[in-house]
Formats: C-alpha cells, sequence, structure tokens
C-alpha cells in the first residue's frame, strides 16, 4: 500500500511507509506526546521540512493547512498551525500497526480526537489561507467540500 504525498507547489509521489519511515529526521515514541497513546512515531512537521528540501521546494513557504485521507476514505482537514507536536504512528513493538495500518495521526491537544485519522494512504499540504482556522473532518463520500470546510 503506497502512500501519497504532495504539495502543490513542490511535488506528488508516492511512497511506501518503510520510505516514509526511513525519511523523518524525527522519531520518537508516541508517549512522549500523547500519554495514553504509545508506539513508534515520526514528527510530522519535521518530515515534511525534509520533504521540501529532497524535491526542490527550499523557497516554499510553509503550508497553511494540512489534509490527510484514509483507506476507509475518512478525511480530515486541519489549519497548520495546529500541528506542532502532531506525529505520524507506523509502528507498534516494531510490528506494523494492527489498528490504523499503514499511519496514523495523532494531533496532541488538538481540537478534537476525531482528527486522529487512522489508515492514511493521502497527505496533502496545502496553501490557502481562506481555508480557516476550523478543522473537519467527515466521510468523503458523505460531505461535499465546501461543506467540510465549514463543518466544525
Ligand atoms: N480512517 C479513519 N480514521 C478515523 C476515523 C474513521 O472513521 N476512519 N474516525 C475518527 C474519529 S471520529 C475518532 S473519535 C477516532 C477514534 O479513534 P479510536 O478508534 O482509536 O477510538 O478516530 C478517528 N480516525
Ligand atoms: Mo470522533
Amino acid at each position: 500500500m503506497k502512500i501519497n504525498v504532495q504539495d502543490e507547489r513542490i511535488a506528488k509521489r508516492d511512497y511506501t511507509l518503510q520510505e516514509m519511515v526511513d525519511a523523518a529526521p524525527v522519531r520518537l515514541n508516541l508517549a512522549e506526546r500523547v500519554p495514553k497513546a504509545e508506539g513508534e512515531a515520526f514528527d510530522l512537521k519535521a518530515w515534511y521540512r525534509s520533504w521540501k528540501q529532497t524535491n526542490g521546494g527550499e523557497g516554499v513557504t510553509e503550508p497553511t493547512h494540512l489534509r490527510v485521507e484514509a483507506v476507509d476514505e475518512f478525511q480530515a482537514l486541519m489549519a497548520w498551525s495546529q500541528l506542532d507536536q502532531a506525529a505520524c504512528l507506523y509502528a507498534s513493538g516494531g510490528a506494523p500497526l494492527q489498528k490504523g495500518y499503514p499511519l496514523r495521526l495523532y494531533i496532541p491537544n488538538g481540537s478534537s480526537e476525531c482528527l486522529n485519522v487512522k489508515s492514511i494512504v493521502k497527505l496533502e499540504f496545502i496553501h490557502d489561507p481562506s481555508l480557516g482556522d476550523e478543522a473537519a473532518y467527515g466521510f468523503k463520500n458523505q460531505i461535499s467540500a465546501e461543506e467540510l470546510r465549514m463543518k466544525k
């Protein structure tokens, strides 16, 4: 299963989970940031910054939002400012995730646990201040793009 990463100003590429993990500059035990959780994770913003460099995006400004999409078409949109402590869980006890494979996002102190999207297959880094600060989530086929933006 591949994970699609895109930033409209930089690149759009598919990665294996192993490639994603190998490229992560900051790895941690999720419990350091989410006391009730545990497992091997990497810091999201550090990952993005490294990816940006590797793909010739040095001059590109930080995104305004992240949109993630899961295998079951659940998706979430959130402001970049909410993501300082965000981490991607990729393994537990050295084994692939039983719940949330291949990748699960955790946003410590986020506006909602609903944003901890499981089974992520797409990470989209967005540059669009008009999307606002309010996070949104839901199933892709049940809400329009406009509603996704507006939903609280
Ligand atoms: N892929 C996917 N991720 C998801 C969801 C979902 O339906 N699909 N539900 C979200 C919601 S609404 C919540 S409250 C949490 C629940 O996390 P849990 O299964 O660890 O209790 O996962 C979030 N991540
Ligand atoms: Mo939820």
